[in-house]
């Protein structure tokens, strides 16, 4: 750290400053201009606290001087301390800390000027230095608290002291960014400049250039703060952010912004943020971070890549899926042909997405015009024939195979030629699908998750011959429908429910050999998932795993299977969806054990000769997060799935596993492979080879993705 700012050291010039800096020194008349260019989103990486120094050091050689402008290059303000660069030792990390403190104690006027984002370290530059001026597009945060850390770098000090204690806590906690309009009445911006920003940011310093006290926002004291704040947001954290550790440290900090002087808070602020930092939930966000934007990633597939632009789509099936589907296109702006087989069942479905859009507007999240406009772009139909203009086809019709191959012969004559047809199966072969159309290098699988215009997750599966152009637009148009695609390969269930039938297996057999499902459920609510086993099939439906099983030991020449669960499904207990399914369920949705249910169980187990056994929360949530990483691993090795990272960013946005224990092959990385290896073994299940042979050389699977990255 260079402390505080005493002893400039003389330096160049600043016209005579090298160019190819990563900070740029240029002269306005009397304002220095420091230019942070680090693309793409101008982070605080190593070489930015030098620069910005050498900058501030010519500032105040330099009697000619008398104000200084930071501003970005390119299309943002600094977006953040560099995350990268946190698993660095702390010598070697980028001096944020410093560069704010050298600002704080700055002798004559600094400006920062805001465009784009200004994120976590990159909103604590701002506040250290003397003003603030922004477009009105910018976005200000602290969303520190997503990557499991704090603002580390006074932001628990400073907002406060800014826009009181109440807001700042809604922001450190949330992670929201706010508009700069916001920030502006909430005194966080001092300017909002409506023409180009440089100018504004100019002559604003030039305004102020001379006028003293500087305003420090370290000075001031925090409004707005007492202790009944900081008891509500403890209060409120237990509900939103349940198992997290930055949460409380943040407001912690916060209070102590309050009550004890500025230096005393920015001191205890470090260590905090070391902590957290050095956290595995902390560890795990960043993962998660970097793997959602790796996924985006496919090899083979470049910016060059020729893709089509989606002005149309087509569903077929106006069922949950369908309706749901349909959204997820009105939202974006996109025409949509609905199409049925009955009108009744079209005017059912139509009712049902006008609800949803109603419901919405109810709470105040969207106006009845935007619910108007949204409908009118929804063209429904009874005949096929009505997509032949559409840019893409999504069927969503029932899950029987015929039934989907008579669709796609039917629509292979209709669609137009570069027609993207796209099938929403979750568990047949796309393969075989396209293998009835002409044109198999346009047939994809688009794996939407229920409810489809909620859930973040678009499995992308890639058939034997689907085009590139079809994988790069069918990837481009997820992210304009506010999805993330993760590429996966054709195979039973594809990547999350191949996974998710494992865990189902194995929760059954715990309860089998001993447990009460809601212990079950409850250890994995402990690990952090909002729903466990039990609790998530009696909300899917019991029906569906049901016909699932049957079909399978249809297939496979065996008997009916009879396990306990298929005889409550026998009992016509389907789960939430007929009241009653493992628990029973009134208006609220709460589940609660029956006991009918559990001498069904013991019965069962008295049947069947097994001898009851106590089996701990440990045991329960080792098998079953453990039986998703062995399937994972053997989905890794099939090329199925791309990278561990695309396993866990399908968990994480598919099925609920919490964010901060960063999907269950970041898990198993965390606990460490042998014990894995040696838990399944204890319990019973053959480890898989990959991950067998990963234990042994002591490796992880984050590795293992980053070898494979480097080919
Ligand atoms: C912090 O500041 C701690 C301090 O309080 C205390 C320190 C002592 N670092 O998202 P995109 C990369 S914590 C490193 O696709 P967009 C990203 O990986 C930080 N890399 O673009 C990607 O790389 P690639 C608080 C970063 O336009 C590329 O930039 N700040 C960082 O959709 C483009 O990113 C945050 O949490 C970073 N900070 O969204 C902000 N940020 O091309 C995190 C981005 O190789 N960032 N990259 O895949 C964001 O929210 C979005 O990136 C942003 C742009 C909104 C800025």
């Amino acid at each position: 750290s260079w402390g505080r700012y005493r002893n400039p050291v003389p330096a160049t010039r600043p016209q005579e400053a090298p160019s190819v800096s990563i900070v740029d020194q240029s002269r306005d008349g009397d304002i220095l201009v420091l230019t942070i260019n680090n693309p793409p989103v101008n982070a605080f990486s190593p070489g930015v606290p030098e620069g910005l120094k050498a900058g501030l050091d010519a500032a105040a050689a330099d009697d000619t001087v008398r104000a200084v402008v930071i501003i970005g290059a390119g299309r943002t303000f600094v977006a953040g301390a560099d995350i990268k660069t946190f698993n660095l030792p702390r010598e070697q990390a980028p001096d944020l800390r410093g560069t704010i403190e050298a600002l704080d104690a700055f002798p004559k006027p600094t400006v920062a000027a805001i465009h784009g984002t200004a994120l976590g370290g990159g909103l604590e530059l701002a506040m250290g230095c003397t003003y603030r001026v922004a477009v009105p597009g910018a976005q200000l945060g602290l969303p520190e608290v997503k990557l499991g850390v704090l603002p580390g770098a006074g932001g628990t000090q400073r907002l406060p002291r800014v826009v009181g204690a109440q807001k700042a806590l809604d922001m450190m906690l949330s992670g929201t960014p706010i508009r700069a309009t916001e920030a502006s009445q909430l005194g966080l911006i001092d300017r909002i400049v409506d023409g180009d920003l440089l100018s504004g940011a100019v002559e604003f310093a030039r305004e102020l250039a001379d006028a003293r006290p500087l305003p420090r926002i370290s000075e001031r004291a925090v409004p707005g703060a007492s202790p009944e704040v900081f008891a509500a947001a403890r209060g409120g954290i237990k509900k939103t952010h349940r198992g997290q550790l930055s949460p409380s440290l943040i407001i912690d900090l916060a209070e102590l912004a309050a009550t004890v002087p500025f230096q005393e808070g920015w001191a205890a602020e470090a260590g905090r943020f070391m902590q957290a930092k050095d956290s595995p939930q902390s560890r795990a966000l960043r993962h998660i971070f970097f793997a959602e934007r790796e996924s985006a990633k496919i090899p083979g597939i470049t910016k060059d890549t020729p893709t089509t632009e989606i002005r149309s789509a087509g569903v077929i099936g106006a069922g949950t899926m369908g309706g749901g589907i349909a959204m997820n296109f009105l939202n974006a702006g996109i025409p949509v042909t609905i199409v049925e087989t009955t009108q009744d069942a079209l005017d059912r479905g139509l009712g049902v997405i006008r609800r949803n859009y109603e419901a919405t507007a109810k709470k105040g999240r969207l106006t009845q015009a935007d619910v108007e406009t949204r409908m009118a772009l929804l063209t429904p139909s009874l005949d096929m024939t009505a997509l032949k203009d559409a840019d893409i086809v999504i069927e969503a019709v029932f899950e029987n195979m015929d039934v989907k191959k008579d669709i796609f012969t039917k629509l292979d004559a209709i669609a137009k030629p570069g027609a993207i047809l796209a099938s929403n199966t979750s568990t047949l072969d796309v393969n075989e699908i396209a293998s009835v159309t002409r044109r198999p290098e346009s047939v994809i699988g688009l794996h939407f998750f229920s409810p489809a215009n909620v859930m973040k997750l678009l499995e992308i599966v890639r058939a034997e011959k689907t085009s590139d152009s079809v994988l790069a637009t069918s990837m481009a148009l997820a992210r304009r429908i506010g999805k993330v695609g993760v590429v996966v390969g054709v195979c039973d269930g594809f990547v999350g429910n191949r996974m998710i039938h494992r865990y189902g297996d194995e929760a059954r057999k715990i309860v089998e050999e001993g447990a009460r499902p809601e212990d079950v459920d409850a250890a994995m609510n402990t690990l952090g998932l909002p729903m466990g086993p039990f609790q998530m099939s009696d909300m899917a439906g019991l029906d569906i795993g049901y016909a699932i099983r049957q079909h399978q030991a249809r297939v496979a020449g065996q008997p009916a299977p009879d396990g306990w669960l298929d005889r409550i499904v026998e009992r016509g207990r389907k789960g939430q969806k007929t009241g009653a399914g493992i628990y029973d369920y009134d208006e609220t949705r709460k589940p609660r054990p029956n006991a009918d249910m559990q001498r069904l169980i013991e019965d069962y187990r008295a049947e069947k000769g097994i001898t009851p056994r106590a089996i701990t929360p440990e045991e329960s949530t080792a098998r079953l997060a453990y039986s998703l990483v062995n399937e994972g691993a053997k989905i890794l090795e099939e090329g199925i799935a791309q990278r561990a990272g695309d396993i866990d960013v399908i968990y994480i946005y598919g099925y609920g596993f919490p964010a901060y224990r960063g999907g269950p092959m970041q898990y198993a990385d965390e606990v460490g492979l042998k014990t894995v290896v040696a838990d399944l073994e204890r319990y019973g299940q053959t480890p898989a080879p990959l991950l067998k042979k990963l234990a042994d050389e002591g490796k992880t699977f984050a590795e293992w993705d980053a070898e494979k990255g480097r080919g």
